[in-house]
């Protein structure tokens, strides 16, 4: 009998390279075609770095995963159990992969010997287990040796993060790992000399040249995307709105510039329409966050005016992001200007040009306040509808966003998931970038509860208070991630505004009613959840959550909310459930 400490075993070996790679946790749902790694993580390494967190579904399982990079920097890990765990699993890497996400998914597989195979490992077996994944990921590999497994950890591990960052996968056969160690092992500890490569800089001629372009415009916008997620972003972006007097708008589900910043115009509509130039900091869809898009085709080249009025300018490293399979990013956008760079690298170099350069200060400034009065305009509008609609009941969503951030204001909070749909501007006083982690991506539903508890669980001990605003309907399709919260004591403020419907499509349902002139009061039907109404707090309760609600009474809401943040602050994740409006 060998002893647990000593490396044995071809998944031993496997299990130190997820150590050495800097894996803290591990996320998974069990399976037999990693039994080999599941047995090493447990006896060789001791569940302690990387920590097994289990899960009950595998699209839970890669939620965390990618809400824990999101929420740390590092690359997210998530094992699937071969084919039947990857098909689980599948709809969340593609969100990772639209969101440019680092996650390493390990599959077990095989055993590739048919010798070994049990019945079942027949039908769980394919050929290319990566095809399953393959358009959806920046690479798949299925080593045939353990040399190979060890330099394809590696492999993966630097393309997750090399920039556009993005998901890998990589199937690691179960005769590898059950194999023993022939002779004796060890990883190569010096991982930085596999590291990523460091980000690409802008060509400076380019820098100078666009930010003369911004001072000399007459309505510049600054549009800025996927960046937000990183704090540093914060200070230069600042720099730079403010030395060009550009108005300032956040890209789809994203929070970038502090949102009290007086050049913030979030919620303005009419911005984007007056821009005479756009830069684009950092966006995936360039169409959308030039023009926006209407119904119908204006956005296609030749097909009308287009985007064509404005000066667009795009700072992005999308022409890398390896996407051979869908249109995601929208239409092919047309461009006059571009800086193929590391976008933080390049915000930095352009809020110093902009600086440097100066330009007609009397002429920005005036343009600086008159974006003050239209900022401020916002605001008033907001606070008016919410005077309005306060004492709504069902709640509305405008004071159900407004009091979730009294809740938490007073704290270092982190919005580590938000309902994008229902999200309401003007109510939380966003400081800047990396305070709010960003959309799912893909606009896969369900990546809510995994999301929002791999994203606490990477923030736990650090002091932040985590806190995530989910529909009923994300919520239902993943509630189970509220286990693996209160297992691993993941502190964690849950939100969940509960509209009874899948709302977002019950809206879908009263158009095309409305568009072909039938009777739009049937849209609920296949949509709403009532008849019985669920109960999602005894849910949550059920996964050994603290939970409060459902809670329908406007004047409730504040003090359970309270409750609920001492919860948190307990070290507990705390769920509300809070019956809202639709709209
Ligand atoms: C996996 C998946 N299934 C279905 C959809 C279509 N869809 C988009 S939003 C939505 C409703 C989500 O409901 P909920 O989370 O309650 O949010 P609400 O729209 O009510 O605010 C649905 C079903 C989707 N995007 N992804």
């Amino acid at each position: 009998m060998v002893a647990s400490d000593e490396m044995a075993w071809g998944s031993d070996l496997m299990a130190q390279a997820l150590r050495d790679l800097g894996t803290d946790y591990v996320f998974l749902n069990p399976g037999s075609s990693f039994r080999g790694l599941h047995d090493s993580l447990a006896n060789f390494l001791g569940d302690e770095k990387p920590k097994m967190a289990l899960c009950t579904h595998e699209m839970i399982a890669v939620a965390m995963a990618h809400g824990y990079a999101k929420a740390t920097g590092n690359t997210g890990v998530a094992i699937l159990h071969n084919l039947v765990g990857l098909m689980n699993g599948s709809m969340s890497i593609f969100n990772a992969f639209c969101d440019q996400t680092p996650v390493l998914i390990i599959g077990g597989s095989g055993p590739a010997d048919p010798g070994q195979r049990r019945f079942i490992d027949w039908a769980h077996s394919a050929n290319a287990q990566g095809d399953l994944v393959r358009p959806y990921v920046k690479w798949t590999d299925e080593p045939a040796t353990l040399d190979g497994a060890m330099d394809s950890l590696l492999r993966a591990a630097r393309i997750a993060q090399t920039a556009p960052k993005g998901p890998v996968y990589v199937s690691l056969d179960a005769g590898l790992q059950e194999q023993p160690l022939e002779t004796s092992r060890t990883t190569d500890a010096n991982l930085t000399r596999y590291a990523p490569p460091p980000p690409v800089h802008p060509d400076p001629a380019a820098v100078e040249r666009v930010a003369a372009r911004l001072l000399a415009a007459e309505a510049p916008l600054i549009v800025c995307g996927r960046l937000g997620i990183d704090r540093r972003a914060t200070l230069p972006l600042v720099r730079l709105v403010e030395a060009t007097g550009a108005a300032y708008l956040d890209d789809r589900c994203i929070a970038c510039l502090p949102t009290r910043h007086p050049q913030n115009l979030n919620g303005d509509r009419k911005a984007r329409s007056e821009a005479d130039v756009i830069l684009a900091l950092d966006v995936h869809d360039l169409t959308l966050a030039t023009t926006g898009y209407g119904v119908g085709r204006s956005h296609i080249m030749g097909a009308g005016p287009g985007s064509a009025g404005a000066h667009v300018i795009d700072v992005s490293l999308s022409d890398w992001f390896g996407n051979s399979w869908s249109r995601f990013g929208g239409p092919t956008p047309p461009r006059d200007d571009q800086i193929p760079a590391d976008p933080l690298v390049t915000l930095e170099a352009l809020a110093d040009a902009a600086e440097r350069l100066g330009g007609d200060t009397a002429r920005i400034a005036t343009r600086r306040d008159r974006l003050a009065e239209r900022h401020e305009a916002v605001r008033k509008r907001a606070a008016e509808t919410l005077e309005k609609r306060w004492s709504d009941s069902p709640i509305s969503v405008e004071r159900l966003t407004h009091e979730v951030f009294q809740a938490v204001r007073a704290e270092d909070w982190r919005l580590v998931v938000r309902n994008h749909r229902s999200w309401k501007d003007g109510y939380w006083a966003i400081p800047g970038c990396g305070h709010y982690l960003g959309g799912d991506g893909g606009g896969g539903v369900g990546y809510g509860p995994g999301a929002a508890v791999g994203a606490a669980l990477g923030l736990k001990g650090t002091g932040v208070l985590p806190v995530a605003i989910l529909g009923d309907g994300d919520f239902m399709m993943a509630p189970g991630a509220i286990w693996t919260a209160a297992h691993l004591g993941v502190p964690l403020l849950m939100v969940l505004m509960n509209n009874r419907s899948w709302g977002n499509d019950e809206l879908h349902q009263r158009e095309i009613a409305h568009q072909r002139g039938r009777d739009a009061s049937r849209a609920h039907i296949g949509q709403r959840t009532h008849e019985p109404d669920a109960d999602l707090a005894t849910v949550a309760r059920g996964f050994g959550a603290w939970a409060a609600g459902p809670v329908a009474d406007p004047e409730a809401l504040a003090p359970v909310l309270r409750e609920a943040v001492e919860r948190v602050k307990e070290g507990e994740v705390a769920v509300v459930e809070v019956v809202a409006q639709l709209e």
